[in-house]
C-alpha cells in the first residue's frame, strides 16, 4: 500500500517544527544574545561567520548553475546580489566587514580568514558542496533553515545593544537588512519546496535536508564553543 503523503499543510509544520535544533538554541549562540559574551568571544565569532556569509553567495551560484527554470533563477539571482552587492549598494559581506570593524576586528583581519576554526570551515564546505551537487531543489530546501533566521536576527537587534554598549550599533545594519531578506528568501524556498517533495519518502528526505543544514550551523557553534568558550 503507498504511504500516503502529507499535506502542504502537514508538511510545512514538519518542517517549521525542526526550529527546535535551529542554532538559536545553542549554547554558543544563547551566551552571545544573553550579553555573557566577551568580546573576544564575539570577535570571534564575527571572524568565522564571515566565511559563512561569504560562502552563500557560492552556494547559490551553484543553484543557479544547476537550475534550468527561468523564473526560479531570475528570483535566486537576487540573492547573489545582496551578499555582493550592486551599483552603489554595499551589499551583505560588505555590511558584515562593517560589522566585524565595529567590534574592534580590522578589515584585513576578517578578510583574511585566518581565525576560521577547521571544523567551521568543513561545515560551511559541506553546505556549498552539498548544494553543488544536489538536485538544485533539495538545495533549496536545504537553505529553509532561514524559516527560523527573522528570530535570531531580531533578537541581536533588540539585545546587543543593551548587552554590549561598545559595538557601534551601526554595525548592527546586516541583521536589520536580513529580516525581510529573509521573510523573501523563505517564501520562495518554501513553495519551491512544497511543491517538489510529494510523496510521503520525499517528504522525509526534505526534512533530513534540512536537518543536515540545521547540523551545519550547529556544528559552527559547537567548533566556536570548543574554542572560545561558552561563558554562563
Ligand atoms: O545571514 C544569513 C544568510 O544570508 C543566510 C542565507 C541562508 C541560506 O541560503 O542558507 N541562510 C542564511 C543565514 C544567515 N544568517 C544566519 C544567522 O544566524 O545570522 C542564519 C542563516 C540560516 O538560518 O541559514
Amino acid at each position: 500500500m503507498n504511504a500516503v503523503p502529507w499535506s502542504r499543510e502537514e508538511f510545512e509544520a514538519r518542517l517549521r517544527d525542526q526550529g527546535s535544533a535551529y542554532h538559536i538554541h545553542h549554547p554558543f549562540n544563547v551566551m552571545l544574545n544573553s550579553g555573557k559574551a566577551s568580546p573576544e568571544q564575539i570577535k570571534g565569532w564575527v571572524a568565522n561567520r564571515y566565511y559563512y556569509q561569504t560562502s552563500i553567495p557560492i552556494k547559490d551560484a551553484a543553484i543557479l548553475s544547476n537550475c534550468p527554470d527561468r523564473a526560479v533563477r531570475r528570483q535566486w539571482v537576487e540573492r547573489i546580489l545582496n551578499h555582493d552587492g550592486y551599483g552603489d549598494g554595499p551589499g551583505g559581506i560588505e555590511s558584515w566587514v562593517r560589522l566585524a570593524e565595529a567590534v574592534g576586528l580590522t578589515r584585513e583581519r576578517v578578510e583574511s580568514m585566518r581565525d576560521v576554526l577547521p571544523a567551521v570551515r568543513f561545515a560551511v564546505d559541506a553546505y556549498v558542496n552539498f548544494a553543488r551537487r544536489a538536485a538544485w531543489q533539495e538545495a533549496v530546501c536545504s537553505s529553509l533553515t532561514e524559516l527560523f533566521a527573522p528570530e535570531i536576527h531580531k533578537q541581536r537587534l533588540a539585545n546587543w545593544p543593551e548587552h554590549y554598549p561598545w559595538i557601534d550599533q551601526a554595525g548592527l545594519h546586516y541583521f536589520r537588512t536580513r529580516v525581510p531578506l529573509a521573510q523573501r528568501d523563505v517564501a520562495q524556498g518554501l513553495e519551491i519546496t512544497l511543491s517538489y517533495f510529494r510523496t510521503l519518502e520525499q517528504q522525509q528526505r526534505a526534512l533530513q535536508i534540512l536537518k543536515f543544514k540545521l547540523d551545519v550551523l550547529w556544528a559552527m557553534n559547537d567548533a566556536m564553543a570548543q574554542h572560545y568558550g561558552v561563558s554562563q
